[in-house]
This record gives C-alpha cells, sequence and structure tokens, in this order.
C-alpha cells in the first residue's frame, strides 16, 4: 500500500542552533543566547541584553570560519601579514559581520519576527574606539581587504580600557568624557590567557660567557607584566576567511604579591596590579603631536613584545626554525609607534635564541616594512635617551649597536660628511639626546612607504630625503584606500541598492567596476533616483542633527561638510571664515540670492591642544549667531555634529553635497575621508594635497573644485617670507572676518576670547590661511553656481563615484602584497564541524 504522505515532503531538517540560518533556527537562536548567555526572561530583558544575545548568535555562526582559516593557516604553513599598529579604528562589528557574511536580511527578519527592532538593537553597540582618526581607520579598512582577499593576517595592538574619549559640547566648547566601551561586556572578543607572555621593563643589562665561552648580554629587569591576548574575528566579505585582530591587556603576573601581602602591605600589593594594568588602560588621544611619555613608549614595547614573542611561539609550533621566520611573517610597522620591535626582534633572536647578529639582522630586515603617516615634524617620534636607557637598557644597547655598524656603512658611502652622519644617526645629538625612532624604522626595514603620490615624493625630498639616497630601492608609494564594505554597502544601503540594480554587484569585491555606472550619466530617469536617493539621506542626517543639537536645517540646502579630526593644518577655520565672509555678504545685501548652505563639522579636538578646542568654540559661536539671525533666514545653517566617530560617521558621508578637504598642500599626507565621500557621491572642494591630487586626477579636473596654493608654492612663499598682515590688510572681505570675530560679536561682547587664534592668523600664519582665503572664497563661488545646475551636478556627482576604483583598500592591499610582503591568497575550506561523524 503507498504511503499516506510522499516521503519528500516529511523529510525535515533540523539545524543546528548555533550554526542554522533559517529563520526559525535564528529566532531560537536568540532566545537561547538571551536565556542562557544572558540570563534573563524576555519580560526582563533589557535592549542590551537583546543585543548581546543576538551578537553572540551571530558570533556563533562565524566561529566556523575563523577556527577553519587559523587551522589551514597552521597546516598549510602560510607566509602570514602581521599588521602592528598602535591603532584599529574598528567601529561597531555587528552590522558589519552581516554583510560580511551575507546574512543581514535573514537576521533582520528574525529579529523582527521577534517583535524587536533591529536597528535598536544595533545602536546598542559600543564601538570600539581604539584609534584616533585615519591612522587607526586606515588599520581597521586594511584588516577587512585582507580578509576578503583571502590573505592571511594578524592584527597586532592593544585592548585599551579606555578608548578615544567621547565628545560633548558644552556652551560650545569641547567636553571629554571617558569612553567606557567596556563596560556592558564585548561579545565579539575570546581571552585566551592560555597564549599569555611576559614582558619586562627596566633595571639593567650584564654580560656573561656561555658553556662555548661566547659573550653573551642578559637583561635583568626591575619590572615583569604579563600580557593577555584578546582575539576577535575578521570576517572577509562572502569568502570563508576569517582573519585574527589580537589586542593585549597588560596585567600583574601575579593577581597579589602574597610576599608583600604576608608582611601587612596589602596596598603595596595592590598597587602593582595597579601599575601594571596601567599600561593598556587608556588610549592617547593626540593625533600627529608626540607626548613624549613613558607611558606610552611602556604601551608601544609592551605590544610589540607580546605581538613578537606571539609570532615566534606560532612559528616553533610548526616544528619550523627561527632561520626560516622572515619567509613567514611579513610585519608591517604603522607608522613608528612600533618600532621598537626592530631592536626587540633582534633582542630576541640574539639574547634568547642565541643567534649571531649577521644572521638576526638579515632576518629583521627581511620582515619589516614601515609606512610613514605624516611630515608633521611635531609628529616624529624621538625619546631621550634617559628615558629609554632607564625602560629599555637592553635595547638602547642594541640600538648603539645597529646605529654602529649602519653608520660604518654610511662613511664608507660618503667619507668625510659629518653633516651627513650627524642626519642619518639614530641618535639625534644636535641638542638633548634623543632615540629617532623613524631612522631605526627605515634602517631595520626593507620596504618603506608613504601613503600618497604626493606624499611619498615629499618624503623623499624632505624628512627621509638622506635615507631615499642611501637607499632609493627601499622606498615605494601606496595609496591608501577605504573599504567600500563599510564605507558603501553598510553606510549607504540605498545607494548600493541602486546601483546593485544597474551594474550587480561584483564592484563591491572588485570596486574598479563602478566605472559601469558611466553609462547611466545621461538616463533621467536614474539621475532622478540618485537624486532623490541622496535627498533621503540628507533628510535622515537632517533628523540626526535635530536630536542631537536641537539645529533644524533645511534638507534641500548643499550640505558642506567638513568630518575629520580637528587641527590647524586641516583649517577648520578656513571655512569658518569662508562661513563669515557669506554672513558678511548677506548682512550687507538682505536680498541676494543665494543658494543655501548648510555647514556641518565633525571632529575631536586633542584635549591638550588647546587652539584646536578654540576652533571648535568659533564653530559653534558663529553658529550660535548665524542660526538664529531673522537676516539670514534659513539661507545658511552651521551646525557642529558632537561626538564625530565611526558610528557617527556612517550616516554624515552619504549626505553631503560637498566634502571639504582644504588642508595646506603639503601637510596631509593622503586623507581617506575625502575618499569616503566622493564615493558616497559628494564633489570635493580641495586643495591638491595628499589623495585629493589622485582623486582629481581619477574624477576628472571638470568635476573636482580645486583651490589654493601648491605644495611648491607654499614652499617658495614660506622661503621668500610670508607675512599674513599685508593679505588683510589689502583684502577687505578677509579684513571684515577676521575684525568681526575681533569685535566679540561671535562672542557675547569678548573681544579676547578669540584673540589667541586670531593673532596667530595675523602674526604667523603657519598653515595659509590668509594666502589661500580668496582662492577659497572664489571658488565656493562656484560651487554655489554650480549647484544651481542640479541635473549637472547630479552628473558630476555620478561620475565621482564611478571612478573611484582605484581607493578601494583592495587595491591598496594588493600593492602591498606584491611589492612589500611577498604573499598569496590561500583560500579557506570549511570543514565539516565533526569530521570523524560525532
Ligand atoms: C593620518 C594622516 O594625517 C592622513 O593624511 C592619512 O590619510 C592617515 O594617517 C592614514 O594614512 N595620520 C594619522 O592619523 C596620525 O596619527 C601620526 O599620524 C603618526
Amino acid at each position: 500500500m503507498a504511503s499516506l504522505i510522499p516521503s519528500e515532503k516529511i523529510s525535515i531538517v533540523v539545524e543546528d542552533d548555533r550554526t542554522g540560518l533559517s529563520i526559525t533556527t535564528l529566532k531560537r537562536a536568540i532566545a537561547d543566547n538571551l536565556f542562557y548567555n544572558q540570563g534573563k526572561f524576555p519580560t526582563i530583558a533589557s535592549k542590551n541584553d537583546y543585543y548581546l544575545a543576538l551578537a553572540y548568535t551571530v558570533r556563533d555562526r562565524l566561529v566556523h570560519h575563523w577556527l577553519n582559516t587559523v587551522q589551514t593557516y597552521l597546516k598549510q604553513e602560510v607566509k602570514v601579514v602581521c599588521y602592528l599598529s598602535a591603532e584599529f579604528l574598528m567601529g561597531p562589528h555587528l552590522n558589519n559581520n552581516l554583510i560580511n557574511l551575507g546574512i543581514e536580511s535573514r537576521i533582520r527578519q528574525a529579529v523582527e519576527e521577534l517583535g524587536l527592532d533591529f536597528q535598536e538593537l544595533v545602536d546598542q553597540e559600543e564601538e570600539p574606539g581604539l584609534g584616533n582618526g585615519g591612522l587607526g581607520r586606515l588599520a581597521a579598512c586594511y584588516l577587512d581587504s585582507m580578509a576578503t582577499l583571502e590573505i592571511p593576517a594578524i592584527g597586532y595592538g592593544i585592548r585599551y580600557e579606555f578608548g578615544i574619549f567621547d565628545q560633548e559640547i558644552r556652551d560650545g566648547w569641547q567636553v571629554e568624557i571617558t569612553d567606557k566601551w567596556l563596560q556592558y561586556g564585548n561579545p565579539w572578543e575570546i581571552a585566551r590567557p592560555e597564549y599569555s607572555v611576559q614582558v619586562n621593563l627596566g633595571g639593567h643589562t650584564e654580560t656573561y660567557v656561555d658553556r662555548d665561552g661566547n659573550y653573551r648580554v642578559r637583561w635583568l629587569p626591575d619590572r615583569v607584566i604579563k600580557g593577555i591576548p584578546y582575539d576577535t574575528p575578521i570576517v572577509g566579505y562572502q569568502v570563508n576567511t576569517a582573519n585574527t585582530l589580537r589586542l593585549w591587556k597588560a596585567e600583574a603576573i601575579e593577581s597579589f604579591n602574597f610576599q608583600t601581602f604576608n608582611i601587612g602591605n596589602y596596598y603595596g600589593a595592590v598597587n602593582e596590579k595597579i601599575y601594571s594594568e596601567n599600561i593598556t588602560k587608556v588610549l592617547y588621544p593626540n593625533d600627529e603631536q608626540l607626548q613624549g611619555k613613558q607611558l606610552r613608549l611602556e604601551q608601544q614595547y609592551f605590544f610589540v613584545s607580546c605581538s613578537l614573542q606571539d609570532m615566534i611561539r606560532l612559528h616553533l609550533s610548526t616544528g619550523n626554525s627561527l632561520d626560516t621566520f622572515d619567509g613567514k611573517f611579513a610585519i608591517q610597522l604603522n607608522d613608528t609607534h612600533p618600532a621598537i620591535a626592530i631592536a626587540e626582534l633582534m633582542r630576541l633572536l640574539i639574547d634568547e635564541r642565541f643567534m649571531d647578529w649577521e644572521q638576526a639582522w638579515s632576518i629583521t630586515e627581511k620582515s619589516f616594512g614601515y609606512t610613514n603617516h605624516t611630515l608633521l615634524p611635531e609628529a616624529l617620534e624621538k625619546w631621550s635617551l634617559e628615558l629609554f636607557n632607564r625602560l629599555l637598557p637592553r635595547h638602547l644597547e642594541i640600538i648603539y649597536e645597529i646605529n654602529r655598524r649602519f653608520l660604518d656603512r654610511v662613511r664608507i658611502k660618503y667619507p668625510q660628511d659629518n653633516d651627513k652622519l650627524a642626519r642619518l644617526s639614530l641618535i639625534d645629538e644636535t641638542g638633548a639626546r634623543y632615540v629617532r625612532m623613524a631612522h631605526l624604522a627605515c634602517v631595520g626595514s626593507h620596504a618603506i612607504n608613504g601613503v600618497a603620490e604626493l606624499h611619498t615624493h615629499l618624503l623623499q625630498q624632505t624628512v627621509l630625503k638622506d635615507f631615499y639616497q642611501l637607499f632609493p630601492e627601499k622606498f615605494s608609494n601606496k595609496t591608501n584606500g577605504v573599504t567600500p564594505r563599510r564605507w558603501m554597502v553598510l553606510s549607504n544601503p540605498r545607494l548600493t541598492k541602486l546601483i546593485c540594480s544597474k551594474i550587480g554587484d561584483s564592484w563591491i569585491k572588485n570596486l574598479d567596476e563602478l566605472r559601469k555606472l558611466e553609462q547611466f550619466v545621461d538616463d533621467s530617469a536614474f539621475c532622478q533616483q540618485w537624486q532623490q536617493i541622496k535627498q533621503e539621506v540628507k533628510q535622515d542626517l537632517a533628523i540626526r542633527i535635530r536630536q542631537r543639537t536641537g539645529i533644524i536645517v533645511n534638507p534641500n540646502s548643499l550640505f558642506d561638510i567638513q568630518a575629520k579630526r580637528i587641527h590647524e593644518y586641516k583649517r577648520q577655520h578656513l571655512n569658518a571664515l569662508h562661513i563669515i565672509t557669506l554672513y558678511n555678504c548677506l548682512k550687507q545685501n538682505p536680498n541676494l540670492d543665494v543658494i543655501p548652505r548648510t555647514f556641518i563639522f565633525g571632529g575631536k579636538a586633542a584635549p591638550g591642544y588647546w587652539m584646536a578646542k578654540l576652533m571648535i568654540k568659533l564653530i559653534n559661536s558663529v553658529g550660535e549667531i548665524v542660526n538664529q539671525d531673522p537676516d539670514i533666514c534659513d539661507r545658511m545653517k552651521v551646525v557642529f555634529f558632537p561626538d564625530y566617530n565611526v558610528t557617527n560617521a556612517q550616516p554624515i558621508y552619504p549626505a553631503a553635497d560637498l566634502s571639504e578637504q582644504i588642508s595646506t598642500a603639503g601637510k596631509e599626507a593622503s586623507g581617506t575621508g575625502n575618499m569616503k565621500f566622493s564615493l558616497n557621491g559628494a564633489l570635493t572642494i580641495g586643495t591638491l594635497d595628499g589623495a585629493n591630487v589622485e582623486i582629481r586626477e581619477e574624477v576628472g579636473a571638470e568635476n573636482f573644485f580645486l583651490f589654493g596654493l601648491t605644495a611648491a608654492e607654499v614652499q617658495q612663499l614660506k622661503t621668500k617670507g610670508y607675512n599674513p598682515r599685508d593679505y588683510y590688510n589689502s583684502n577687505p572681505q578677509l579684513k571684515a572676518a577676521i575684525d568681526l570675530i575681533n569685535s566679540g560679536f561671535f562672542s557675547h561682547g569678548d573681544t579676547e576670547l578669540f584673540k589667541p587664534l586670531t593673532e596667530s592668523l595675523l602674526n604667523y600664519d603657519p598653515y595659509l590661511l590668509f594666502a589661500d582665503y580668496q582662492s577659497y572664497i572664489d571658488c565656493q563661488k562656484k560651487v554655489s553656481q554650480a549647484f544651481r545646475d542640479r541635473a549637472n551636478w547630479t552628473k558630476m556627482s555620478i561620475l565621482n563615484v564611478a571612478r573611484m576604483g582605484k581607493f578601494s583598500s583592495d587595491r591598496a592591499i594588493k600593492e602591498y602584497c606584491r611589492d612589500i610582503w611577498n604573499v598569496a591568497p590561500v583560500p579557506i575550506e570549511l570543514e565539516d564541524l565533526c569530521p570523524d561523524g560525532q
């Protein structure tokens, strides 16, 4: 007799709650995690409990990728990129992981079917703000690209307990609030105390003779600290690869020093613990400004030593000898912050593994690459010999020896050129004596790179000129890039959808394919959709602005945005001078027909950088007057969006019409915000600085608003003798703007408040605002004119996006792999979870 129900109709698939992807399973997994991980009934669960339950549900679904990746690397003994960086500005993980795993829509559906608001849960995540700005965010984009390109990589850094401070604006001033990002737990990391290492500090060295009669050195430290690794998976976009971000936390060797404890010195014992844990307590919130603090050098040495010991452990664990170390690791120094790694690897190989100097040096040089991120002299790291010797006595000896051998070679190449020797030396002896970290990085690396064509060129002609003459073959350029996954797919879903509907989705992994959009610039329906999307995201941002600042802005106005760290060289105050100039014009001529603009600023100032903080106050003070002036009638609004970070940046880039990239030419190494804006369809007003030069080359001069002096002209003007007061005296508009500030008009009559800023401009103006002022004002007029023709503006916007292929971090990483690291992709196969069928 035939069965009542055909058998194929009753086949039931039971999915594992940890891996299954059906909506039913996902819902059950979230409920399960809520109950068993959070220990909560739905009735009393907070939003954060739900967020954590969701995060664990997603994490479960990537563990498989992660473990297989690690296993494959170990089994195949592949060469691994070790990206050493004091900063990784990752941004929130949840959404990014969903996109890269390709499970966003399912998860959203499951969450919504549970009666929860998906966005509300996403908003619960405290972003790991373990970086200041460009340098840290670049490291994060590179991790995404390496995983996506299936490049074996480990990001090594510091697990700061407090990341970059949260910014509040009170009475127009920046106020810093501690970033307690770990307070409600971090579901993305796994502690690996079993791989802890010890790091020494202080003390002294002594020589001894080993059994074979060789002279050796040992370091007798006076402090020993434990480094504990915390691992976070970095999932590639639609590949099986999940690489590792390994961040180190400092702890005392023993939780309590029992000897001290037993003799009754309880506080002394606890103090030692506190002292050790201090090392990874807080991120230094300065970008491009050296602080020279002992704790900072301790941080640098701590994470570098932990990471190198970890690499050696990994290498030896596969049965290899250290002779082949450089064939298995490509170590990239993200600026000089980890440059002490060069001396540390030498120490580990020579003192601890008894290798001879020549072999150790050959391995070291072949392993390291060094990326420079700034030409600003105040950012070039140097450490006083006194501090260095006190903290790292053995490393100072090694650096002296590296220097002795290096200068011997220089002497042969340039006989009797003592100036050259002094300029190249790893030790600065021009005044008080210092170790020059950039010099250590150059001598100890086989590759040195800048981050944009102009920047690399200037490096070779200025700060690293002598090194370039000595080793031209070490130098190359690697123009920065940004990941289109976070900075387009995640931040701008509407535009992503439109683009995919026209050219498919392969551009997400191969950004050059955006070129295919060019064929639609004359398709009026497409242009209309493009414009419509810009309008919608501007509306979204307008709502956020109102929520955060109370300011009501008009989404039809031109959104003119400058979002980046606040710094004199980035010239947010030049932008402010334009705003004041426009304001003066409107006051003089109230019926002037102008394009309504919303000026939006975002960015943090280093807490100790007084001038940058005053720039924030100026912007807010100008806003306070302009936004409420009835004569202006909503034709101008000035907004300072507080707490600019990755989370807040995501809705900002897509909403820009105009991107402000107005640094003094020759000062911005590359910029990456410039790329994110342009990728999202903003047009750029910018100088020929950093990667602006290459962006303009790619999008076409006719689609870029250029102004200002070139780097060469800046140099000439400075050499000739620059007098900002001449510009002030001869330019009535400029004079009116400065005078209005000085009159106390923006400061409730206080004529002193902004004096430090205006006086600095009038007397020094180190970043040549006055020299570029008129050119900037004229260019802004062209912007306004161009915005009147919306159809043409939209075309320019489309062409900007279509021509951004070069600025994918995938392109940049491929160049690093080919020219510096010599590593190749390693595809990951997902093995069965239970290979033996258990
Ligand atoms: C930044 C540069 O200012 C920026 O132009 C570049 O795009 C970015 O690095 C990535 O390369 N530098 C820093 O963030 C920084 O802190 C000091 O530099 C070493």
